[in-house]
């Protein structure tokens, strides 16, 4: 277990840098800015460090942070007052807890009119598939009515749905369908911003005294944060010559949640979705709503270590837990909706303070530092190392707490395959999808599968640059070339990190459709679909697979052994994360197999990637 400070008084620069690092927002910050350089925990644990002054310890580094960067992140561990709250007791049950997700991005999930883009009959068409696989609940990303310059994230009309998908009468039999099925539906909350063309802004936009224009963020001077989809946060307008704020695309405008007409409106459109049926939301960067008051200059040395300018200012805002528990109580509250956070950046206490069910902000979020080992960014070409999976889900299985739930994933739509970032060596495919499944349905959480991972899809072959139309890898493309990259270099760089990959129309026919056919129906993909079946049934049967205790029973290299225990049942997980054969763990007598991955030549030994799952006989 990890100390904590429970200490409520404010930190200065004549604090320790222990004190600071056992402070929660403190932690999460320096273990954030570890992680991104790729650098050891042990730098700050050890005494020397830690018992030294931070004021000390900014004069040494003066001349590399500067002279703000310890007052950035002293306001940020100050502007926290709370401290998480870590219990040992019982887990409360819950639906989505039991449940087992699946997200479809619409646009590349089914097409039933031919013209390349899925559309809401083609889910209609597939949800006797889903069913059948197992999955309970959806997550469908975005379907409103939207211009697409980020495909659906910039939405236009919260009350319509996308042309290309279809009608709010397809959507409509949709949802009694997925419920006629005992299925649960949820929809993507995209309000950090909104289009451009979104009514709201486009009223802010033509008339300075509209009632919207305290909607988003108008400037004569911009600040130097950057945009995530590359250069400035800022569009100018030159009519009337002045900036608005987009963390992302040019089209996608910044809402100013301090406002309290937007959060009123906001709240309606979520009610008048809940009235309709739906069973709750997936909320895009949910963390990012709350500015810092002023939208105050980017620390340039904090934007250089993360890669983007300003960040500090907005990814755990000073008002983002009232925000939320606004939103929740006036709105999921009424229909005991579930909410799940998308929340880039946070850390693990950051996480508890937004998920502990005592807080009633969110039920759940997704965070990313599993996404990739550290040191790394998406862009990166690397083998992903399962070690690092492994040290960063125990740390989560241990000190998350009963009162917070975890999401389980590995893919979305905003990134590569994991299976290819793993090892691009075909031959270990199969073993690998087995093995990430096999995690995915035995740890503790609610495990999000992403369209295709059921066929273990792998990242797609492009040919070439104009094939990839993502708004983020366009801007990226051309950043590239303006810093001297050539073409070559930089469609490299696209391939490895681009979300396009996930973003392909699935195929159905070369996969499933064929099951009739022999030779198809013992490729792979098959294989991994029967695969997910029976781990979904596995988990479904038992809830100590859900709500059963975690206890690691080995981690040493390449191997991670753990056991799920609840009223006397017991199940241990033993996986090879690496290609080399190894040793298996031995089990006490009383345990019998419950599913195994690879072939079982010899019960002493795994293979490469291969995973056992061992339940007590009773
Ligand atoms: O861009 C990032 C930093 O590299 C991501 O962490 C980013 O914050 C995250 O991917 C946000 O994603 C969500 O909001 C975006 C949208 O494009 C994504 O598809 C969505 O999942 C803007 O709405
Ligand atoms: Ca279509």
């Amino acid at each position: 277990m990890k100390e904590k400070s429970n200490q409520k008084v404010k930190l200065s620069l004549d604090s320790k840098i222990g004190t600071f690092y056992a402070s929660p927002i403190g932690h999460d910050t320096i273990f954030k800015v570890l992680m991104q350089l790729g650098l050891s925990e042990k730098l700050i644990t050890n005494k020397l460090v830690s018992n030294m002054k931070l004021k000390t310890l900014a004069r040494f580094t003066k001349k590399q942070l500067g002279e703000d960067f310890f007052q950035v992140l002293l306001r940020l561990v100050n502007s926290e007052e709370d401290v998480p709250f870590v219990s040992r007791g019982e887990i409360t049950q819950k639906w989505w807890k039991e449940a087992v997700f699946y997200q479809i991005y619409p646009r590349s999930f089914h097409d039933t009119n031919g013209d390349g883009i899925g559309d809401l009959r083609g889910i209609i068409e597939k949800l006797d598939y889903l069913q059948e696989l197992g999955v309970t609940a959806l997550w469908l990303s975005p379907i409103y009515d939207s211009p697409n310059d980020d495909n659906g994230y910039d939405i236009r009309d919260y009350h319509k749905i996308m042309k290309e998908f279809g009608t709010m009468e397809d959507f409509d039999e949709l949802l009694s369908e997925v419920h006629n099925r005992g299925m649960r539906l949820i929809m993507d909350l995209v309000v950090n911003h909104t289009s451009d063309e979104h009514e709201w802004f486009q009223s802010a936009l033509k008339d300075k005294n509209s009632p919207y224009r305290d909607y988003y963020f108008f400037s004569k001077e911009p600040n130097n944060w950057t945009s995530f989809f590359s250069g400035s946060a800022w569009n100018h307008y030159e009519e009337e010559d002045i900036y608005a704020l987009h963390l992302f695309s040019k089209k996608q405008m910044d809402l100013n949640w301090d406002n309290e007409k937007v959060r009123a409106d906001v709240i309606k459109m979520v009610n008048w979705w809940l009235s309709k049926g739906v069973d709750g939301f997936r909320m895009d960067v949910i963390n990012y709503i709350s500015k810092e008051a002023g939208l105050p200059m980017g620390n340039e040395v904090i934007g250089n270590m993360m890669g983007f300018t300003g960040i500090e200012n907005y990814y755990y805002g000073p008002n983002l837990h009232k925000y939320l528990r606004q939103v929740r109580a006036e709105a999921f509250d009424k229909y005991d909706a579930f909410s799940v956070g998308e929340t880039p950046g946070l850390g693990m206490n950051m996480c508890q303070l937004i998920t502990g069910e005592e807080r009633k902000e969110l039920d759940m979020v997704f965070s990313f530092d599993h996404l990739e080992t550290p040191g790394h960014v998406r862009f990166d070409d690397y083998e992903y190392d399962l070690n690092y999976y492994r040290e960063y889900i125990v740390d989560w299985m241990e000190n998350y707490g009963n009162n917070c739930w975890m999401s389980l994933f590995y893919n979305n739509h905003d990134n590569p395959r994991m299976i290819s970032k793993i090892t691009t060596d075909k031959a270990y495919h199969t073993a690998i999808a087995k093995l990430l499944a096999v995690m995915q349905f035995t740890l503790k959480g609610t495990p999000f599968i992403f369209q295709g991972d059921e066929m273990g899809l792998i990242n797609y072959e492009f040919s070439s640059v104009d094939e990839i139309t993502d708004v983020e890898a366009k801007g990226y493309y051309k950043e590239l070339l303006e810093k001297g990259k050539t073409k070559e270099e930089a469609f490299k760089t696209l391939l490895a990190g681009t979300r396009e990959h996930c973003r392909v129309l699935l195929p159905w026919e070369e996969i499933l459709e064929t099951a009739s056919d022999i030779v198809k129906s013992q490729a792979p993909d098959k294989e991994i679909h029967e695969t997910y079946k029976r781990l979904i049934a596995l988990r479904k049967e038992d809830k100590t697979l859900v709500y059963g205790d975690f206890m690691l029973l080995s981690n040493k290299k390449d191997r991670f052994v753990y056991k799920r225990s609840l009223d006397g049942r017991e199940y241990i997980v033993d996986c090879n994360l690496g290609k080399k054969v190894r040793k298996a763990y031995s089990v006490e007598k009383g345990f019998e197999l419950a599913y195994e991955s690879g072939k079982f030549e010899l019960k002493s030994k795994l293979n490469s990637y291969e995973a056992r799952i061992w339940v007590k006989q009773v």
